[in-house]
Formats: structure tokens, C-alpha cells, sequence
């Protein structure tokens, strides 16, 4: 294998990068040849502000490098994959689940299309594969559509499934799983929802309600309020984020489709801004392509280093 982080066996951090960059580092490819001087560094406050990084995380960061002015590239590297994982490393918070919860209930939310049934699916594959058992709420029953996206998925990764016909209450479905979930004694409930904008200030109350009606059934849950958010989708996912935080208590998020056009600029972004821990990262549609978020893997992920 050409990669050398593949032949290390780190195949998720191997594709993290290819798919994250797209050939060489988008971040540090090419720069810093002269050293840190002002005209580098100029093109890297363009590079950082075109991919949706922001204009305060930029700031941040050229502040950063300026304090190692005149260094050599691999001085640059260095500064700038440290002050990476010094932004990245307070919202690297994996997901524990505590086996006391029974069932430990995780409520999947967020805008339409950001990949909420997918993740689903992908941690399913993960939670069976670490021994869980886990069940399916189909809360999406908006369309008729979003049921058997489940379902599917509950086929693929083995995994039962609880439904209604479409139109029904989500709330009562989540109920229903619930109470399924606790006769069955089941590890893990994960309840997908339908994607809603975060300004649809009446869908907003629904999930209220779905949150409410588990709250009820289990003081302690729901354990986990996982947003879902599309990386291609830059500022404005960190509007909707910010918005479903002060709506529901966002406790976690995925951020999918680091494999777009979206280079991660909005991970750093979040990190700075949000603080709501980071548990996974998709970089693709397969089941494999999802995996806990590594700050220290992230930042390696985007600043060019020297192979040995
Ligand atoms: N490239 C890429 N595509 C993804 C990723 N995650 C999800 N997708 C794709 O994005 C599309 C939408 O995914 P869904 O899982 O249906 O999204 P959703 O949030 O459940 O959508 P709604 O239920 O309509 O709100 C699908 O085509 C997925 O295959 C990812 O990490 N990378
Ligand atoms: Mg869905």
C-alpha cells in the first residue's frame, strides 16, 4: 500500500485525510516553504477563511503562527497541528454508555438530510459490534420513506426495529420503543426523528414533546441528545447547532460529510464557539465510514507532515 498511516493498519485515520484534503494537505500544502513570513501567511488566512473556518478561529490561528514568525516550515507545522489540538482536545468527549441506563436512550436530531437515519444506521453496526443490544425507534413518520430507511438498516446491521404507519405521533413511537426496549431489556434505544429547519419553531416543539414523553418514562434520559450536522453545510450548521442547543440541550454531535467540499473548517469552528463535545465523524455513506472523534487524528488529518 502506498499510505504509510494504511500500512500502519489506521485505516480510518488513512481515509480521514485522503478524503478530508482530496491529494495534499488543503491547509499547509505547499506553504511555509520560506518560512513563516507575512506572505504565507496571508494565504493561509485566505485558505482558512474559504473553508468555512470563520473569522474568529482564523484570527485565533494566525495569531498563533505570528508568534512563531520566521521559523522554519516544520516550525509552522508544528505550531499549527498543536494549536489545532489545543481547540480540538476539550471537545474530545467520546460517548459512554453507562450500562446502568436501561435502556440507554440516544435521540437523534436535526436538520433535514444531514445524514441522522445514516449515522443511525453506522452506530448500530459499531454498538453490535462492542457487544450492545440495541433498538430502532422509527420517530421519523413524516414520510413513508424514512420508515423503511430504518428498517433497512435494522436488516443490515441486525438490529429490531420499532414502527408505526406514517402520520403517527412520534412521540408514541418513541413511547412504544421504550416500553419495548425495557421488556426486552435491551442495551441501547436510539430514536431517529424527522429532520426539521431549526427556525420551524413548531417542529422545534415537537421534539420537545418526544423529549418530554422519554424524560417521563426515565427521568435520567434522555442519556444522549445527538445532533446531526452536515460539514458541507460550514456557518450556517453552526447556526442550526447553536439553535437545537438552546432548544434541547444538545449533549453530543456527529458531524457527517467531512468527505465533501466541506475540508472540516466548521469541526474547528464548532470547537471554538459551541464546546458541545464532538463524538463521531462520518467521512462517507458506507457503514465503516464513521468513527469516534479523535482530536489529536483530526489535526494530524490536516496539517501536511514530513513522512519518515
Ligand atoms: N458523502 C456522505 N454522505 C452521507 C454521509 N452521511 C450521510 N450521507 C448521505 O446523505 C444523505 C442523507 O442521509 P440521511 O441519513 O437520509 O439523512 P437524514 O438526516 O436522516 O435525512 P431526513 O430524514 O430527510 O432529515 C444520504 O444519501 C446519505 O447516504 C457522509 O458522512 N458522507
Ligand atoms: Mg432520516
Amino acid at each position: 500500500m502506498a499510505d504509510p498511516d494504511a500500512r500502519k493498519g489506521n485505516g480510518f485515520f488513512a481515509k480521514l485525510k485522503e478524503r478530508l484534503n482530496r491529494g495534499r494537505s488543503w491547509l499547509t500544502g505547499g506553504l511555509f516553504g520560506r518560512g513563516i513570513d507575512e506572505a504565507s501567511l496571508e494565504e493561509f488566512e485566505e485558505r482558512l477563511l474559504t473553508a468555512d473556518v470563520g473569522v474568529e478561529v482564523t484570527t485565533w490561528l494566525i495569531e498563533r503562527l505570528r508568534k512563531a514568525k520566521g521559523g522554519t516550515q516544520e516550525a509552522a507545522q508544528e505550531a499549527l497541528r498543536n494549536a489545532l489540538l489545543e481547540l480540538l482536545k476539550p471537545v474530545e468527549v467520546p460517548l459512554n454508555i453507562d450500562r446502568a441506563c436501561r435502556p440507554f436512550v440516544i435521540l437523534v436530531v436535526g436538520v433535514n438530510g444531514t445524514g441522522k437515519t445514516t449515522t443511525i444506521g453506522k452506530l448500530s453496526a459499531r454498538f453490535r459490534r462492542e457487544g450492545y443490544s440495541v433498538l430502532l425507534a422509527a420517530g421519523d413518520t413524516f414520510r413513508a420513506a424514512a420508515v423503511e430507511q430504518l428498517a433497512e438498516w435494522g436488516t443490515r446491521t441486525n438490529t429490531p426495529v420499532v414502527s408505526q404507519a406514517p402520520g403517527a405521533d412520534p412521540a408514541a413511537v418513541v413511547h412504544d420503543a421504550l416500553a419495548a426496549a425495557r421488556a426486552r431489556d435491551v442495551d441501547i434505544l436510539i430514536a431517529d426523528t424527522a429532520g426539521r429547519l431549526h427556525t420551524a419553531s413548531g417542529l422545534m416543539d415537537e421534539l420537545e414533546k418526544v423529549k418530554r414523553i422519554v424524560a417521563r418514562f426515565d427521568p435520567s434520559a434522555p442519556h444522549e441528545v445527538l445532533l446531526v450536522i452536515d460539514a458541507s453545510q460550514g456557518q450556517n450548521a453552526l447556526a442550526q447547532a447553536t439553535e437545537f442547543h438552546q432548544r434541547l440541550g444538545v449533549t453530543g454531535l456527529a458531524v457527517t460529510k467531512l468527505d465533501g467540499t466541506a475540508k472540516g473548517g466548521v469541526v474547528l469552528a464548532i470547537a471554538k464557539k459551541l464546546r458541545v463535545p464532538i463524538r463521531y465523524v462520518g467521512i462517507g455513506e458506507g457503514v465503516d465510514d464513521l468513527d469516534v472523534f479523535d482530536a489529536d487524528q483530526f489535526a494530524r488529518a490536516l496539517v501536511e507532515e514530513r513522512r519518515a
